[in-house]
């Protein structure tokens, strides 16, 4: 911010310099001596330096002033409102205090970040808008269509979506941890369980993590989910392996193991369903 004002300082003292360089104009008409050359070059130098930085300047403030101008419109009547009303738009906001962000527009891009304590709530009547929102609560309602809501590292504490095509990613806010066990048995007894043996269900946009351990004293065994870990793990006896990852892709995911071993077709009907909530 200073180093901004600063410029901004500069740029409001571009007159005064250009003044400045009015008198050393009038000395052109008088014999010019190497100094007098020299002094005119590096005022030239200095003004040109000088109207860059302001330029500049003067682009960037104007892009922070945009910025505040979305911020101040908010505080009217008291609570914090945030309207983004026109398409295309691309804006970031830091929120300190509790706010409706409602977005009518289409296809803007819009960043949230929020205190800790924040709550925001979120009312998209618009379509194909793109929002993230980092840590703090979130409200989110929906009533457009084709929105994609990713939330990091935050709480949603509510949701409402009637529109079609609008998906809420959550990321880092909320994990979900698996423990999967080969043996002779299968995978986690799949030999004594019905198929689909072992079903994981998670919500799209979770961390997941799966601890797979290989508890076969004899052999080795894989271990695969379709689309998520097509390439697969081999563990040998007692070898064990963490997979983390997001589950970004809606679905039924086949989990298999994927070398050949004795018990094989007790391995090959685990379950990975990404659910929308
Ligand atoms: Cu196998």
């Amino acid at each position: 911010m200073s180093y901004f004002r600063e410029y901004c300082d500069r740029s409001s003292h571009d007159t005064v310099i250009l003044r400045v360089g009015e008198p050393s104009e009038s000395t052109m008409t008088a014999p010019q001596t190497g100094t007098s050359k020299t002094l005119i070059v590096l005022v030239v130098a200095l003004v040109t330096v000088i109207t860059i930085a302001g330029v500049f300047a003067a682009l960037y403030f104007g892009y922070l002033n945009n910025i505040l101008r979305t911020s101040e419109h908010g505080q009217s009547g008291g609570g914090q409102m945030i309207s983004i009303t026109g398409n295309y738009q691309s804006q970031s906001i830091s929120l300190d205090r509790n706010a409706t962000v409602s977005v009518t527009g289409s296809y803007d891009s819009i960043n949230l970040t929020l205190a800790p304590h924040v709550t925001v709530s979120l009312d998209i009547t618009g379509n194909f808008n793109h929002i993230s929102s980092r840590d703090g609560y979130e409200n989110v309602t929906i009533t457009g269509n084709s929105n994609t809501v990713n939330l990091y590292d935050s709480i949603l504490v509510g949701r409402n979506v009637s529109g079609n095509n609008n998906i809420i990613y959550r990321a880092g806010s909320s994990f979900v941890h698996f423990t999967l066990v080969m043996s002779l048995n299968g995978y986690n007894d799949s030999r004594t369980q019905g198929f689909p043996w072992p079903k994981m269900n998670v919500t799209l946009g979770e961390s997941v993590t799966i601890h797979v351990v290989n508890d076969d004293s004899v052999q080795a065994h894989g271990f695969a989910i379709a689309h998520y870990f097509d390439s697969g793990v081999t563990l040998r006896p007692g070898e064990s392996y963490d997979m983390t990852f997001i589950a970004d892709q809606l679905g039924t995911f086949n989990v298999y193991c994927n070398i050949v071993c004795t018990v094989h077709v007790y391995m090959q009907s685990g379950r990975l369903n990404v659910n929308l909530s």
